[in-house]
């Protein structure tokens, strides 16, 4: 017996996947928290009722979100994940050997619980790395206490609702600049060009006035509104210096020269929305 799940992010959109069975269903300290079994994406993590990663097409999001900006630094030697309790930006982190400290300041302890037990075929273990620290608390508080310290700031966030609206905010972004190195380059998710418009360009606006570098692009990911989500690339480092940089050892199963390259492609009216 399967069941469709049904996720309304926006009141004029919806999306459906077929659901197999409920492995994990409760309510946190911060959300509404299920794990299920698709049938077809693999298993699904789902927060206050919207799909935050499936096994199936995570790799577009967590590729992109992380080797951008770490592969734009060159060599990053300490990096930054604000939210990403599931773990998929810390494995793709921390396949660079120059990783010496990857932290990951996640709110909710429990994602990274259920995301050990039920995303394990994914993601392996990175916790179990050494070079893993995973900070339960707040980012706002650790990025203010820790300026100057990281090579590269990933922010795998859930979308601007409820107590995540204030990480698209202009204090946030000031607080992820601040605590990059100089030359550092930040990620950030940042939705979707047609149901957020208005938001990214207010995202790019407070970007343009922090860092000579920023730019938007995009992946393909088929349980997000849309079909995709973008991100902010946020630094004084053209991300085009990633273009040169070899890949880290392990295997890549969205980026290649040509994907990163062609992310930073937008729509035409996108396009002139943001750039003008
Ligand atoms: N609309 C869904 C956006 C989800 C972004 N966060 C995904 C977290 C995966 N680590």
């Amino acid at each position: 017996m399967s069941v469709w799940f049904t996720e309304e992010l926006h009141p004029y959109y919806r999306k459906g996947i077929r659901v197999k069975r409920i492995l994990a269903d409760e309510q946190t300290q911060y959300q509404h928290l299920q794990i299920v079994e698709t049938e077809f994406f693999g298993n699904a993590m789902i927060l206050d009722g919207i799909i935050q990663l499936t096994e199936r097409d995570n790799m577009g999001y967590h590729e992109m979100i992380a080797h951008v900006p770490m592969l734009a630094v060159g060599k990053p030697k300490r990096a930054l994940i604000v939210g990403g309790g599931d773990g998929g930006s810390l494995q793709q982190v921390l396949r660079y050997d120059s990783v010496e400290e990857a932290i990951v300041c996640e709110l909710d302890q429990r994602v990274v619980d259920l995301s050990r037990e039920h995303f394990a075929a994914s993601f392996g273990d990175p916790w179990a790395d050494p070079r893993a620290r995973l900070i339960v608390r707040d980012a706002f508080g650790y990025l203010e206490e820790n300026p100057g310290q990281f090579d590269a700031i990933i922010s795998d966030t859930t979308d601007p609702i409820g107590m995540a609206e204030r990480l698209f905010s202009d204090e946030f972004q000031k607080l992820v600049v601040r605590a990059l190195v100089p030359g550092g380059a930040a990620a950030t998710q940042c939705e979707q060009p047609f149901f957020d418009t208005e938001l990214i360009k207010q995202i790019y606006k407070s970007a343009q006035e922090k860092v000579k570098h920023p730019a938007y692009y995009y992946a393909n990911i088929p349980t997000y509104p849309g079909g995709g989500i973008g991100f902010m690339y946020i630094s004084d480092t053209p991300w085009e210096n990633g273009l040169v940089t070899p890949y880290p050892p392990g295997v890549n199963k969205y980026i290649n020269p040509e994907i990163h390259k062609a992310a930073f492609a937008l729509p035409e009216f996108f396009r002139k929305e943001l750039y003008g």
